[in-house]
């Protein structure tokens, strides 16, 4: 029996860059609540936010100062308590962000931690001393620079795999994880729906700590690689479920970077006894840099024929045993129409509503991220002043000023086309204003100017909007088992210009072709054959697909 996160589409919210409600420029708890009639008319059932809980705001949100108590800036408990009522009184469900690997180090645990090596928080976090007067290994953290940072009240490094604000929590202190699963409950216990876990197949942690792979002239060693998939993450992971999660009707997605579907089947499956899914990262990692020391920091297009074996590989291998989660993009990822489509004027709309189909047509649970059903683009920004996510500022300084790989100007093009910032910029509601995101003097951060032609009472109005395509993709999959539970064939993986796939359930067929250029091509799947059931242009000629062309067809 399906359960009811494997028939849900969901909806991400950045709380922040989302609808600012009392004109102070950030946005909250009630701006949320006031665009819910916009969310239900997209037809979404879930809602994801990003951390709304109390926190210093070094990595917006990721570093939780208090589990328990909402980010002043967002509201109040009570302004939580209304929206999650009202979320519910509308047939949503809600789910959280839950950030256990690490906390930020203003957590009173941390504070507490640091002063000496016998407090009863000593052993919250990962110590440890210095080797030959440096740090314990080559770890780098994810926001350059090395992953510890040396405190002089206990004579030690601690761990943080990302900011220095971000201290690791020690999961191999059976104390720790009495802590989260009793936050866990907190949540739970209010009547959320489920958590999305943001790095949870880091808690484990290698024994002994032993360096990480050092490659390319890389300053430091690559520390995702050494800490995902660790050898205790299984049983932390049942032992979640069975002391929480069993508890209670609820959904659960781990964000697992690095990731095989080998490793998904073990750590997520169909009955509830794990996690119920996971975000793997491997179509959203291609495209690095050949230079291992730039990592990610890239302005290449992605090559068809691996996004295609990319994304074929886990629908294949996880059919019939996990279940997949199905994004183009979030707040980690650059914006999906200018990534994989084409943000340029004449072909951004067609390309948006190509990609939506050609993923939404797959098995698994879609995410759609907040302004991806308005087809917004990245903001090319062109100066190091207006980004203000720390792994931008901090990639830069530590790869152009510390480490001199790479030009001032490269390295501003890298960060136009892959950074995080490119998805934080507020949600375009209108041309007024700030894009009706806040009627405040100053959104909290730099809108994308072409507010004023892509917002979401545009596309409201507009009958073929890309808002409306996603309405119906999202009702195609409420209404089709095909869609939902049907196999997955991938067609011509070498051909580096079309994605063509078949899905096959109860003698059934859909075949998805998505022509991902700007050219217009030829190509025959027999599709003449079948019923025409969903396009993103009105006319067509069978065997032609023009520029960013896609069609879906039913084959009974
Ligand atoms: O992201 C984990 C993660 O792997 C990111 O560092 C991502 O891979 C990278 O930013 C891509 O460039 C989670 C959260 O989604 C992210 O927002 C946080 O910054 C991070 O964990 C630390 O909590
Ligand atoms: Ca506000």
């Amino acid at each position: 029996m399906p359960k009811w996160f494997q028939d849900s589409v969901v909806y991400q919210i950045y709380p922040r860059s989302f609808q600012d409600s009392n004109s102070d420029g950030i946005g909250d708890l009630n701006g949320i609540s006031q665009r819910l009639p916009y969310l239900k008319k997209l037809g979404v059932d879930v809602l994801w936010l990003n951390p709304i809980y109390k926190s210093p705001d070094v990595d917006n949100g990721y570093d939780i100062a208090d589990y328990e108590t909402i980010q002043p800036v967002y509201g109040t408990m009570s302004d939580f308590n209304k929206l999650l009522a009202q979320i519910h009184e509308n047939g949503l469900k809600l789910v959280m962000d839950l950030v256990v690997n690490h906390t930020s180090d203003q957590h009173k645990w941390f504070q507490e931690s640091k002063k000496s090596r016998d407090n009863p928080y000593a052993d919250y976090y990962i110590w440890r001393d210095p080797v030959d007067g440096h740090e314990p290994n080559n770890w780098g953290s994810a926001f350059s620079g090395p992953a510890w940072t040396y405190v002089p009240e206990r004579g030690q490094y601690y761990l943080h795999l990302f900011a220095t604000g971000q201290p690791d929590l020690n999961w191999e202190n059976p104390q720790v994880r009495q802590e989260v699963y009793s936050l866990m409950r907190f949540w739970l216990d209010k009547g959320v729906d489920g958590f999305r876990m943001d790095v949870i197949n880091f808690i484990s942690k290698p024994v002994g700590l032993p360096d990480a792979p050092q490659e390319g002239g890389s300053a430091y060693g690559d520390s995702f690689a050494i800490v995902s998939g660790g050898p205790r993450l299984d049983e932390f992971l049942r032992e979640m479920n069975r002391k929480v999660l069993s508890k209670y009707d609820v959904m659960t997605v781990g964000e697992m970077p690095d990731s095989t579907p080998e490793e998904a089947i073990n750590y997520t499956n169909l009955d509830g006894t794990e996690l119920n899914m996971i975000f793997q990262f491997q179509h959203v990692n291609l495209g690095g840099n050949p230079d291992p020391r730039l990592g990610k920091w890239n302005d290449q297009p992605v090559k068809l024929s691996e996004l295609k074996e990319a994304l074929s590989r886990w629908q294949v291998e996880l059919d019939g045993k996990a279940w997949n989660s199905l994004y183009w993009g979030n707040h980690d990822q650059p914006r999906a129409v200018s990534r994989f489509g084409s943000d340029q004027p004449e072909y951004r709309e067609l390309s948006a509503k190509m990609l939506a189909t050609t993923l939404h047509m797959m098995q698994g649970t879609p995410y759609v991220y907040e302004g991806e059903e308005l087809g917004m683009t990245n903001v090319h920004f062109k100066e190091l002043s207006e980004y203000e996510d720390i792994e931008s500022i901090n990639a830069y300084h530590q790869l152009v000023e510390k480490e001199r790989v790479v030009a001032p100007e490269q390295m501003l093009e890298y960060l136009s086309f892959m950074s995080r910032d490119n998805s934080r910029t507020p949600m375009q509601w209108s041309a007024e204003k700030n894009a009706g995101f806040t009627d405040g003097a100053k959104p909290w951060y730099g809108l994308n100017p072409n507010y004023r032609q892509i917002n979401a009472e545009n596309e409201l109005k507009q009958e073929g909007s890309v808002f409306y395509y996603y309405q119906k993709l999202i009702k195609m999959r409420h209404d089709s088992e095909l869609i939902r539970y049907g196999s997955y064939e991938l067609l011509d993986p070498d051909d580096e210009e079309v994605f063509a796939y078949k899905r096959h359930y109860k003698g059934q067929t859909l075949l998805v072709i998505s022509n991902f250029t700007a050219d217009t091509l030829e190509r025959d799947y027999e599709q003449d054959q079948g019923e025409l059931v969903l396009a993103n242009y009105s006319e067509r000629q069978e065997r032609s697909f023009k520029p960013y062309e896609t069609r879906v067809y039913l084959f009974k």
